[in-house]
């Protein structure tokens, strides 16, 4: 009784909030440039910590079957294991925006992160990849690795204008043996790496430029927009998808390998700028586009059952499974759907 009288004191006072459940702010995601130094070290820290955290089980070592050894890698697993299910789909972007969204949580909840998952804004860079401040040795991720020649016995043939390959030389996960323990392609088994990049600035300069950002958000529904996003699977039709992924990791790097690709941290700097686009093209007309959702259900087949907004979302041990639908929209926060973050700036048409 007494408690009761207290409780409705304080409602009736300044501590109102308190007492109405009011929704939560959605965080701001920005521009890696715009960080600053200590914001951008508090990042790399927090990467540091999820690669070092030991891995989830039941994936996870030990006793694990898989090379699953730290958090970060429970992530890597869940997207070789869906690999064949989350690209050249309609639920593609939804899928990678929940991937990315969960990895953001994880940082936070899981390393004591305060910031929000920042973006790769590569139409700034798109002139020059060599000079991007994402790739900085000191400040960013690092760069490129030696050069390898192409293998003439692979059957992919080599990512045009490729210019690296081996292990990366500067940043703050160069010199590390075993930073990558899954893959290459979709391997399970345990096979510590180093992280590789093999630059091909003319394949991001063709591909992450305005003129290529402006030719996706012009589409005029959402099938259309996601075939742009995606590109075809030929370094002659990319996309902004491929753009990066072979930008930085052309033939040898994890970013240019369809399964292990988010070994490389830079993958969600990447795959939230993906989204960033996505957002905006929403954001031209959200009336329609925050329902508007089609596209295979299985891979690059044009007659299975378009994806609706009840296709399921799963992320393994890395969240909970939900829908398309509940990730339609970023800052949702609990109305109408689960994700709670913005981002500081969209693209427009120009
Ligand atoms: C965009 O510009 C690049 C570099 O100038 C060029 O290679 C590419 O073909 C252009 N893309 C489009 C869609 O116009
Ligand atoms: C999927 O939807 C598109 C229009 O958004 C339509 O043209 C296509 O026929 C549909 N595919 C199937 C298999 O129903
Ligand atoms: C494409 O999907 C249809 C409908 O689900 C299925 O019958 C067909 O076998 C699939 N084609 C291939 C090549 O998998
Ligand atoms: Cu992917």
């Amino acid at each position: 009784m007494i408690v009761g009288m207290k409780n409705i004191l304080l409602c009736a006072s300044a501590a109102l909030a308190a007492c109405t459940p009011t929704p939560p702010t959605p965080i701001v995601r920005k521009e890696w440039r715009t960080l600053t130094t200590s914001q951008k070290a508090d990042y790399i820290n927090a990467v540091k910590c999820i690669l070092a955290k030991p891995a989830l089980s039941p994936e996870g070592s030990p006793p694990s079957p898989h090379g699953v050894i730290s958090r970060y890698d429970n992530l890597v697993y869940t997207h070789i294991q869906q690999t064949y299910s989350v690209h050249y789909v309609g639920h593609f972007l939804a899928w990678h925006r929940l991937f990315t969204a969960t990895y953001e949580k994880m940082l936070r909840n899981e390393c004591g992160y305060i910031g929000a998952q920042p973006y790769w804004d590569w139409t700034l860079d798109a002139a020059d990849i060599t000079a991007s401040p994402v790739l900085d040795p000191v400040t960013g991720f690092g760069g490129n690795g030696p050069w390898v020649p192409d293998d003439p016995t692979s059957w992919f043939p080599p990512v045009p204008g490729r210019t690296g390959g081996g292990c990366i030389v500067d940043g703050p996960f160069a010199g590390l043996s075993d930073v990558v323990h899954l893959g290459p392609g979709d391997s399970l088994a345990y096979n510590p790496q180093c992280l590789k990049r093999d630059l091909s600035p003319s394949f991001a300069s063709r591909y992450l430029a305005m003129n290529q950002t402006q030719l996706t958000l012009s589409q005029p529904d959402f099938g259309w927009f996601n075939h742009i996003v995606e590109g075809e699977p030929s370094f002659d039709a990319s996309g902004i998808h491929g753009g990066g992924h072979y930008g930085l990791g052309g033939s040898f790097g994890q970013m240019g390998d369809l399964h292990t690709s988010p070994a490389d941290p830079i993958f969600h700097l990447h795959h939230a700028n993906l989204d960033r686009v996505w957002a905006s093209w929403q954001n031209l007309n959200p009336s329609v586009r925050l329902t508007d959702i089609s596209g295979p259900s299985l891979m690059m087949n044009t007659s299975s059952p378009n994806v609706t907004l009840s296709w399921p979302l799963s992320v393994g041990v890395n969240g909970v499974d939900t829908t398309v639908g509940d990730v339609m929209k970023i800052d949702a926060c609990g109305t109408g759907g689960s994700l709670c973050y913005t981002y500081d700036s969209f693209y427009t048409l120009l």
